[in-house]
């Protein structure tokens, strides 16, 4: 049986060759997809905590996010399982000014197993960009992102930017570690979630899904 330690380790010291196979091992020996994921975030929170310590560099939780992505490509299709065809279209991305993109495409994968369409426009997303891939796409929800206390502040500009338009109905969903259900309320969100399970509950009902209407990991 594989040892998820060893895949949170493989992670940590950026080893993406390690973290790539021993994910496949994972899920080869039929360990649920969400346990593998529980290990893999794991160890994005121990390289926070070392970070803050000042025991890695900027260069360590690079590495490490890198070795975290190719893990979770390899995880992916399980954590997804397609199939059905997608009832709702949504957009989400990271704030303008913030280059952190695990926790935003974690959610976009919930989202995509949801049975959502995800139109995921990546990191440093202007307000207007939102706005306009919303109208493109008409899209029921909008999905905000931000990881520093310095550009959660950013959000409220894309929620002021989508209710000042064409498109003020669109239901807008944040979340990221530094975000609170408090600032969500205050900026004027319709959602938030502290993590990519609860992001998928919250999309549902803000597309007035049943809880249960779509699939979940
Ligand atoms: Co950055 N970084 N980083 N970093 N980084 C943090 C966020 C930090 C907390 C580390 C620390 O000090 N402990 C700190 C922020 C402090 C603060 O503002 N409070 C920090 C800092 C300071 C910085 C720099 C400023 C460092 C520097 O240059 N001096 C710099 C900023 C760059 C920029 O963005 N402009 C920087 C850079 C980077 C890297 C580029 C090296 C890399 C990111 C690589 C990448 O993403 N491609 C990086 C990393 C890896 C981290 C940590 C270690 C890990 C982040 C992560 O991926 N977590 C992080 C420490 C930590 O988080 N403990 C840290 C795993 C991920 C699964 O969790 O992203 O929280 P998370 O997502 C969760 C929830 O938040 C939620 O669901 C997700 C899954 O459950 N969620 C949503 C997220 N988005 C959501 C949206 C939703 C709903 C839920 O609805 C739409």
């Amino acid at each position: 049986m594989t040892d998820l330690a060893q895949l949170g380790t493989a992670i940590e010291t950026g080893d993406a060759k390690a973290a790539r196979s021993l994910t496949g091992d994972a899920l080869a020996d039929g360990i649920p997809a969400t346990e593998i994921l529980g290990a893999m975030t794991a160890s994005m929170a121990s390289i926070g905590e070392r970070f803050e310590a000042g025991d890695v560099y900027v260069s360590g939780m690079l590495v490490a996010a890198r070795a975290m992505k190719e893990a979770l490509a390899v995880l992916e299709p399980a954590l997804v399982e397609a199939g059905v065809q997608p009832e709702h279209t949504v957009v989400i991305g990271t704030v303008q000014g913030d280059l952190h993109d695990i926790g935003k495409g974690l959610v976009s994968m919930m989202w995509k197993g949801a049975n959502l369409e995800v139109i995921d426009l990546g990191t440093n997303v202007p307000a207007e960009r939102f706005v306009e891939a919303a109208r493109e796409h008409d899209a029921a929800v909008i999905g905000i992102s931000a990881l520093l206390t310095t550009t959660m502040t950013a959000m409220a500009d894309v929620v002021d930017a989508v209710r000042a338009s064409d498109i003020a109905d669109t239901k807008i969903i944040v979340g990221g570690a530094p975000v609170t259900e408090e600032y969500a309320i205050q900026i004027g969100a319709d959602g938030f979630a502290t993590d990519a399970a609860r992001g998928v509950d919250v999309v549902k009902r803000a597309l007035g899904m049943s809880p249960d209407a779509a699939r979940q990991i």
